[in-house]
């Protein structure tokens, strides 16, 4: 073990489904740690965890918050995160820093889905993890089934390390597999020890065999007093289903009541013994040892006065304030509860804190006080799911509004703008309607603009399908020097693809070589907008002939005989107009499969086949085209088809021919705007 790390600093994410209790619980720890000393509530907008505006309007998590205790002399630092999956991004980053997971989901067998892609991510980082089962103080729950329910979309095996003790038809204590106790909950305070009920004998005994045949793959002693029929000692089974949490091979699974304190101190005492040291963590992202100080940002707020405040996870060393990384200075070290901050002289190992003023910084970004830094790997971006189109609602605001924009996507990397070089729209994409509306909440609270927003364009395009030849003469007498210009074109459709060619076959100087560029500049200006009213595609224009006057000729007049030639020309060309196809992969659980190729069907989709999405259990990729125009709520269909867990990727693909009403439509729709 590195002599940088700190075996007494860990650091908890907590993760779960949407609004499965994690702020809650947090809420419980905090106090039962003295870390506050008034318990707030999600519902009355106070508690640590929900610490912006944005989140307490909403009673919702909308973006990672820290909070660090001191339980029994050791650190723990909470990394509370959203649970929606519209904010999915926050939490991947914050795992990124983490330790150990906590992962908070209700004894709901029939939403056990909506925890997979949790699973999944906290697999894929190699995350210690316990799972608490929230809001047992409801009645009539079943853990036994969650933790059955949970099995199929976890690659470790799930393991319980405790049996309720129900008193009717609540939960009102329970049983410790690992130590032969029991416990009775006691609301606002430890639960207290009781006598072993006796009805649970047999059911402790069943259970606690099952957890060890679930172990026993992990240890070779295990498996042989196993097959040996021999009882081992409750010490024995407590150090390997200790190892086996430590090392994430199981995940063992603690219950209780968040908001009541029910199970709370236990699962404190889970991660003070058992979760692993910051150092295993810091030797799984590589960063281990010994070596320059190393940090990584796990999430960056903008201050109410604009600068910088940057969530780091050292890696390893020490940072003092003021010192250097990556050519920028820390100004102010703090560690978080909430927006509550205390400052510190410097962050060591296993710190989970904040640095001040890393202006150039971002979220991911690998701190290092030596000038070639290595980058440690962040967290995946998550491929935008839904657009708007935005502007500022005061004129005024318009020049401040990319600032705002960049400074929001800082903190919110999910959080993608972009002026569309089709329609010339100002784009905000991301995650879902809700993450969108959390984005112009945040532009109106912190940076005091208020945007409208609207549908994006789709870029629709258009094409022909016959060629033309077309004259054109333009010609003007206005008192002294007039103006003349004199073409003949050749106007023909090009595959799809090919672009906008434009060629001169001009023979004898009948149109002069300074003139000749300018005929092309009219017909491009043209092609801005042909005669369905959408830019023009794949088109080849040949300039065959024409005539010029000695005196009157110009650029200018060439010019516009070459548009006046394409304005004449084009409507006689059979115009069609072309719409954005995309090809979109939707990754759904199996079971919602056949429900998503209907849905992309009635969305004038083409399935193109399907198959097991690589390293999920249970779940499919469907390979789909669907037009632009269909995409635009598609996710709001998809997550509602899928318990809200599907999602997908799409890509531009190609341009396709519309016709008919549905062509009709849109060519109205424009002429009219
Ligand atoms: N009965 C009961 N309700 C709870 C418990 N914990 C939380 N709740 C309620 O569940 C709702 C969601 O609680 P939160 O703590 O905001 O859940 P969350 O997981 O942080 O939510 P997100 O961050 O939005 O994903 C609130 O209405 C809480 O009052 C609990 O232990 N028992
Ligand atoms: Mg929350």
């Amino acid at each position: 073990m590195s002599e940088n790390s700190r075996i007494g600093a860990r650091n908890i994410a907590l993760v779960g489904p949407y609004l499965s209790g994690k702020t809650s619980l947090l809420e419980s720890i905090l106090f039962i740690t003295d870390a506050i000393n008034r318990k707030g509530k999600v519902t009355e907008g106070n508690t640590v965890g929900d610490s912006s505006v944005e989140a307490r309007t909403r009673g919702m998590g909308v973006e990672l918050n820290v909070a660090t205790a001191n339980f029994l002399g050791d650190q723990l630092t909470f990394l509370d995160c959203p649970g929606s999956i519209e904010f999915m991004q926050e939490a991947n980053n914050a795992l990124v820093g983490a330790d150990a997971a906590v992962l908070v989901c209700e004894a709901d067998p029939s939403r056990a889905l909506t925890v997979a892609p949790i699973i999944k991510a906290l697999e894929d980082r190699g995350l210690p993890t316990v799972i608490f089962i929230n809001k047992v103080d409801r009645g009539e729950v079943d853990v036994e089934a969650m933790i059955e329910s949970l099995g199929p979309y976890s690659n470790r095996p799930i393991v319980p390390r405790q049996l309720p003790i129900i008193s009717g038809e609540k939960v009102s204590g329970y049983l410790d597999l690992a130590t032969d106790r029991a416990f009775s909950y006691q609301t606002g305070g430890a639960s207290e020890t009781i006598e072993m009920p006796a009805e649970l004998a047999d059911d402790r005994a069943e259970a606690r065999y099952r957890s060890l045949e679930k172990i026993s793959d992990f240890s070779e002693t295990l498996m042989e007093k196993l097959l040996e029929e021999v009882d081992p000692s409750d010490e024995e089974v407590f150090s390997e289903l200790s190892d086996c949490f430590q090392s994430g091979v199981i995940v063992p699974v603690m219950f209780g009541s968040g908001e009541l304190e029910h199970g709370v101190r236990r699962l404190l005492k889970l991660l003070r013994h058992e979760a692993p040291s910051s150092s295993l963590a810091s030797e799984r992202v590589g960063a281990g040892g010994d070596g320059e100080p190393i940090a990584q940002i796990l999430k960056t707020y903008v201050t109410q006065h604009g600068g910088k405040l940057s969530v780091v996870r050292v890696w390893r060393g020490e940072f003092a304030d003021g010192s250097a990384v990556n050519g920028e200075r820390i100004s102010g070290i703090s560690r978080l509860c909430g927006l509550q901050t205390e400052k510190l002289d410097k962050a060591q190992a296993g710190d989970v804190v904040a640095f001040g003023r890393l202006d150039v910084l971002q979220t991911g970004s690998t701190l290092c006080s030596a000038k070639d830094v290595e980058e440690l790997p962040g967290a995946a971006k998550l491929s935008p799911v839904y657009s708007l189109a935005i502007t500022a609602a005061k004129r005024e605001d318009e020049v401040k509004l990319s600032g705002a924009l960049a400074k929001l996507s800082d903190e919110d990397p999910s959080v993608v703008y972009e002026q569309s070089s089709d329609t010339g729209e100002l784009l905000l994409h991301g995650q879902g309607e809700i993450h969108l509306r959390v984005a112009g909440d945040r532009l109106k609270n912190k940076h005091g603009i208020e945007v409208e927003t609207s549908r994006p364009l789709v870029p629709y395009k258009e094409a022909i399908k016959k060629s033309v030849s077309q004259h054109a003469r333009f010609k003007r007498q206005s008192g002294g020097h007039g103006q003349f210009g004199d073409v003949h074109i050749d106007i023909k459709p090009l595959p799809r693809g090919s672009g906008f060619t434009f060629e001169d076959r001009i023979t004898g100087g009948v149109v002069p070589k300074q003139y000749i560029p300018a005929v092309g500049a009219g017909v491009q200006e043209y092609l801005k907008r042909g005669p369905l009213g959408f830019p023009v595609v794949d088109v080849s224009v040949t300039l065959t002939d024409g005539q010029y006057h000695a005196v009157d000729s110009s650029e200018l007049a060439f010019k516009t005989a070459g548009r006046i030639a394409m304005t004449e020309g084009m409507p006689k060309c059979d115009p069609v107009l072309l719409e954005p196809i995309l090809a979109v992969d939707l990754f759904v659980p199996s079971e919602y499969t056949s429900k998503i190729n209907s849905l992309v069907s009635s969305r004038r989709g083409q399935i193109l086949g399907f198959e097991p999405r690589d390293g999920w259990l249970g779940w499919d990729v469907v390979h789909a085209q669907l037009p632009q125009n269909e995409i635009q709520d598609l996710v709001v269909e998809v997550r509602s088809a899928t318990t809200g867990v599907g999602t997908y990727t799409a890509n531009f693909d190609r341009l396709q021919e519309l016709h008919g009403r549905l062509a009709d439509d849109v060519v109205s729709a424009n002429a009219s705007e």
